[in-house]
């Protein structure tokens, strides 16, 4: 038996003392535990994160912050952190023992707490990532109101493995994939670390790679958290699925990891590999901008694109695991085969398609030729991701009581149905106010709650590929921002300001209301005694003064085409 086939500690008590331990837990102070930290904990309990016994002590978090190494000198480029609530805080000292819930209240674990402390975010960013700058995604969400300000270390007591109900069978823990390794007798296993469905670039580089190494090769996807925007991991494992059998039988297998990444490049690269060392692995895969975040807000890298190779390279006897540089794979067309990019000859025709272009493609439902990628890959693509014209989106009207809004969008509304295709739904101010949110009012607070609450429908809406229309006023920039994060997740979003004036509006009104307003019979009008912020950058703006709705309406219909997503069957009718 190797040492890659020795089982690795874990902080698991056994099943009986979980079950005992679980009915102290009941009465500790409890953590209702993030995403990230269900990640976190995960790999921590299962040895994925050895030697961590639990989220970093202050003195830890320093040196791995300052220095790459716990306070007793071993390389941990990571800080694993609990961050919590000022709230949640205010009641534990050191030396309290909590208990840790996932989202369905299932405690997981008993954290002894030994340290708790205000960290200095900012220094964190710049240490660890490389800059204090928010487009970083992992520097985005220290500083999000999701991470608490307050750190809590301590020694995990691990109960249970969190549940997972997709692809129970694909997920292995550290010591099922070094049994299962001994099973077979692999005694010198590769890595392959990935974000991202395989193409056929990925797939001959992981086979080459595994033939230098005389290797086997575990491909071993993250399903955990991944970059915002990422493909989601259900379409993605599916993906892995319909290209393993393109790999010599019994030589490859697939494994699909629990990990929160943070996409901090070289770091990350050694932390990836500590990880694939702990899962049982002797050699791992480094390529170019290995766990690269994208560009910095001055629109260039965070880090060079052989950083995390020339860091991993100055650690790999410390993390113990051989690195297998990543080549550039491209495809010759002359031979019709892929080789490194360093090996190509001169007057060869090099093909390639990047990443951006093959979402454009993906999302104007273009081709994908068959060298770039497998087939059964791209329709899996394809199926979750249909092309714009298939996807759902929001049409979100803006302006002034009386300003036309409900007029366009019920025009706009009968328009959508007359085309056809996607189910379409109207959720007018007055609509709203009477079945969601009857119990409103006009204040600050009041208007940001139903602007909300017509946001999340709307994107749910759009997520299942049907037409929201919203039609409230929705007088200010930062919650019509709000609304737009949340609905351009899942799909497009067109913002339309009926700019109406307030004169022309208050000459029609229509309701009576302004008249009442400026009587002062109703308070905090828009437009008379409350602000109307006009946006600044509408996907459309509409003068309705001397147009009528229906002109409107088509405009809005053009610009929905323009933007792609109304091309294909039954456009013919709208037009
Ligand atoms: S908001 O600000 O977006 O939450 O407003 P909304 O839900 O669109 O509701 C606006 C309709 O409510 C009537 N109304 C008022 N509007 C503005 N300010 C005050 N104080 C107010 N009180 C009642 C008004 O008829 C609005 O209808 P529309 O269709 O916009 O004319």
């Amino acid at each position: 038996m190797s040492e890659i086939h020795m089982p690795i500690p874990e902080l698991y008590v056994s099943a009986e003392s979980a079950a005992k331990l679980k009915v102290d837990a009941g009465n500790m102070p409890s953590w209702d535990l993030t995403a990230r930290q269900i990640c976190d904990l995960e790999l921590l309990m299962n040895g994925g994160f050895a030697p961590l016994n639990g989220f970093l002590t202050q003195a830890d978090y320093d040196s791995v912050v300052d220095n790459m190494r716990l306070s007793d000198g071993k390389l941990w480029p990571m800080p694993i952190t609990l961050d919590v609530s000022d709230k949640f805080a205010e009641g534990i000292a050191p030396g309290q023992d909590i208990a840790l819930r996932d989202a369905e209240g299932v405690i997981l674990a008993i954290m002894s707490v030994s340290d708790k402390w205000s960290p200095d975010k900012a220094r964190e960013a710049e240490k660890v990532f490389g800059a204090n700058d928010m487009a970083h995604p992992a520097v985005n969400y220290l500083h999000n109101t999701t991470a608490g300000p307050i750190y809590l270390g301590g020694r995990i007591t691990g109960l249970q493995q969190p549940t997972h109900y997709d692809y129970r069978s694909r997920r292995d823990t550290p010591n099922e994939l070094r049994a299962y390794f001994r099973k077979l007798g692999w005694r010198r296993v590769v890595a392959f670390q990935t974000r991202n469905p395989l193409h056929r670039a990925h797939q001959e580089l992981t086979f080459r790679a595994a033939k230098e190494a005389q290797a086997n090769l575990l491909i071993h996807p993250i399903v955990g958290m991944t970059k915002p925007g990422d493909i989601d991991h259900f379409t993605r494992v599916r993906c892995y699925e319909a290209v393993l059998d393109k790999y010599p039988a019994a030589t490859t297998h697939l494994s699909l990891l629990n990990l929160a990444m943070r996409m901090a490049g070289p770091r990350e690269a050694v932390w990836h590999g500590l990880i694939r060392k702990n899962h049982g692995c002797t050699h791992f895969i480094v390529g170019r901008d290995h766990a690269g975040p994208g560009k910095n807000s001055q629109g260039e890298d965070f880090y060079g694109p052989y950083d995390a190779q020339d860091m991993f390279l100055e650690h790999q006897d410390e993390i113990g695991i051989e690195m297998v540089p990543f080549k550039m794979m491209v495809y010759v067309q002359e031979k019709a085969q892929y080789f490194p990019a360093d090996e190509i000859e001169e007057g060869e025709t090099v093909l390639n398609i990047s990443g951006t272009e093959l979402r454009r493609r993906l999302q104007e439902g273009l081709d994908i030729p068959d060298w770039f990628s497998f087939p059964e890959v791209v329709e899996e693509l394809r199926r979750s991701k249909p092309p714009r014209s298939q996807q759902g989106f929001t049409v979100f009207f803006t302006g002034l009581s009386g300003s036309g809004k409900s007029t366009i969008a019920n025009a706009l509304m009968v328009k959508l149905m007359e085309a056809g295709g996607r189910p379409v739904t109207l959720l007018d101010g007055d609509l709203v106010r009477k079945h969601l949110s009857s119990e409103l009012g006009f204040s600050k607070e009041h208007r940001d709650l139903n602007i909300k609450r017509i946001g999340y429908v709307a994107s749910e809406i759009t997520k299942n590929g049907g037409i929201a229309i919203c039609a409230p006023i929705a007088p200010y920039t930062a919650t019509r921002r709000a609304v737009r994060e949340m609905i351009e997740s899942e799909g497009a979003f067109l913002e339309v300001h009926v700019a109406t004036s307030l004169e022309e509006c208050e000459r029609r009104d229509r309701k009576g209301l302004y008249k009442l307003a400026r009587e002062g019979k109703i308070k905090e009008f828009t437009g008379i005694s409350d602000p109307y912020e006009a946006p600044e950058n509408p996907e459309l703006r509409l003068n309705t003064e001397n147009v009528d709705p229906d002109h409107c309406a088509h405009q809005v219909l053009l610009k929905l085409e323009s933007m792609g997503l109304l091309t294909g069957p039954g456009m013919a009718a709208a037009e």
